[in-house]
């Protein structure tokens, strides 16, 4: 099938977008200054600097509270029309909640937009990348169902601020990434309640996110004219044989990890997938429990939440081949999903223990999503390659090439609507529980000079020549 949505010759259509992203928590620093309030990854790192491997913190991270002018230049360097960025919670509203409005964390971010706009890149929004304000993990965080509406207060209140300058806002980032911090002490807040905490958490966000949402739909959206989304992370996951029981743990891998936020939001039927509904109800049953650990949607909210995306905004690293097998404790969501995956050894490595080199598995996931949620437009809102920080950064060069080759494939090959595609990250910054020991910048950043000097990698050259040109020459595939 061809689209009329491709273009052909290594072109990508003459409306794509390129981008490049960073998160507040990952960049700014700043963590105590002009009223920001304490946030969960604050805590995280002072009280625990041993769950982080180099004992590191944010705290100072990339300094762009203080070098947002510079990241600009940085962006325009590489030719970029939109950066993702994202909002400290904290620093806009120290408790929280709409007791206390920061005036300077508002400038800040007034001061970033219009930087941005004046040379015509776009902002696109996260409002919620993993900080959440301390004030209100001690109510709960995630767990107390009450956050949704903390978050839909949270979310109007960025809407009145900037949407007459933001058209493109992300709830939230990587929601399976946020339910890990209820899972165990890999992310904050590191509360350990595996196969119950994470599927309670990511029911209130599949409600905050809806009620956001809606916010924007009623008061918002007739002025603004914006887009909202969420941004949901996948792997894909490959069947490690033919046979049809490996086939069966890649698509119940894919449900458990893609479909648990994508088939409330973006299938016709709405709610979590069906096959999850019956393995976590069966589970629970078989553990003697009364309720499902999976909890359930009333028809209210199944519609409530159904339709919620403008978009599809999509992360991508990397792939793992499956297979059915029991895998992790009793209870835990990896019980429940009874798949194990495996690397293949001859894929390339990174400096990221997960994440390998396999540019066709993205092809294979935007296939997968195109099928599966009736071929929404799809936002690549994340995807890069980790090394210790070369200047001369061939194997990221490597990397980009062939998953924007596989991307240009899915458009014109597969008929899939992508509309934009993202670098994880315009710059080295704070790899949440690997401190600063894996890098993911185009751009190097020296943490050891208090001005946070950046410089150019190799990959800077490459990749704003293809943004520039909205071209891949097919010379230039591999390196
Ligand atoms: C993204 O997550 C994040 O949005 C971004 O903040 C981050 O900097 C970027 O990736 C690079 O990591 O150690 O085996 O338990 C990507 C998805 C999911 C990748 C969790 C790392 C931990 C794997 N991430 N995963 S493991």
């Amino acid at each position: 099938v061809v689209s009329s949505y491709s273009s052909g010759n290594g072109s990508f259509p003459y409306n794509f977008l390129f981008g490049a992203a960073t998160a507040s928590y990952q960049v700014e620093g700043g963590w105590n200054l002009s009223g920001k309030g304490e946030n969960i990854w604050d805590v995280f790192t002072h009280t625990h600097p041993e769950w982080i491997a180099d004992h590191s913190s944010g705290d100072i991270a990339c300094d762009s509270y203080h070098n947002y002018k510079k990241d600009v230049k940085l962006l325009k360097k590489l030719q970029v029309q939109v950066y993702r960025f994202s909002i400290s919670w904290a620093r806009i509203l120290p408790n929280g909640d709409l007791s206390l409005i920061n005036h300077s964390g508002i400038t800040y971010y007034k001061n970033l937009i219009a930087a941005l706009r004046e040379v015509h890149i776009e902002p696109m929004v996260t409002m919620y990348h993993w900080d959440l304000p301390q004030a209100l993990e001690d109510k709960g965080g995630w767990l107390n169902t009450q956050m949704a509406d903390y978050f839909k207060n949270y979310a109007s209140l960025l809407f009145t601020l900037f949407g007459d300058q933001v058209k493109w806002w992300i709830t939230f980032n990587e929601p399976t990434e946020v339910c890990t911090g209820y899972v165990s002490r890999d992310a904050a807040p590191g509360v350990v309640l595996p196969g119950v905490g994470d599927y309670k958490a990511a029911h209130t966000i599949l409600q905050a996110h809806a009620k956001a949402y809606h916010v924007y739909d009623q008061k918002f959206r007739s002025k603004q004219k914006g887009r909202v989304s969420i941004t949901l992370s996948s792997r894909w996951l490959e069947p490690i044989s033919e046979s049809s029981e490996d086939i069966e743990a890649s698509e119940r891998g894919m449900q458990f990890e893609l479909g648990w936020f994508a088939h409330p939001i973006y299938s016709k039927s709405g709610d979590y997938p069906p096959l999850m509904r019956k393995i976590v109800d069966e589970h629970s049953r078989a553990e003697g429990l009364k309720y499902s650990r999976l909890p359930s949607f009333s028809g209210y909210w199944i519609k409530y939440i159904r339709g919620t995306a403008d978009f599809f905004a999509l992360n991508h690293y990397t792939t793992r081949l499956v297979t059915s097998g029991e895998e992790g404790e009793i209870p835990s969501k990896e019980h429940d999903t009874g798949v194990i995956s495996k690397v293949d050894p001859s894929w390339p490595s990174s400096a990221s223990k997960w994440l390998k080199v396999v540019p066709w598995g993205f092809r294979k996931l935007l296939k997968w999503v195109k099928s599966e949620y009736r071929n929404p437009p799809v936002f690549v809102t994340e995807n890069g390659f980790s090394d210790h920080g070369e200047l001369e950064d061939n194997d990221r060069i490597y990397y980009h090439k062939n998953y924007l080759a596989e991307l240009l494939k899915a458009i014109n090959e597969d008929g899939c609507k992508v509309i934009g595609y993202t670098v994880w990250s315009i710059m080295d910054n704070f790899e949440w529980e690997r401190g600063y020991t894996e890098k993911f910048g185009v751009f190097h950043v020296n943490f050891s000079d208090p001005a946070r000097s950046r410089q150019q990698k190799k990959s800077v050259e490459v990749l704003s020549k293809i943004f520039h040109l909205k071209k891949l020459d097919e010379a230039d595939n591999f390196v």
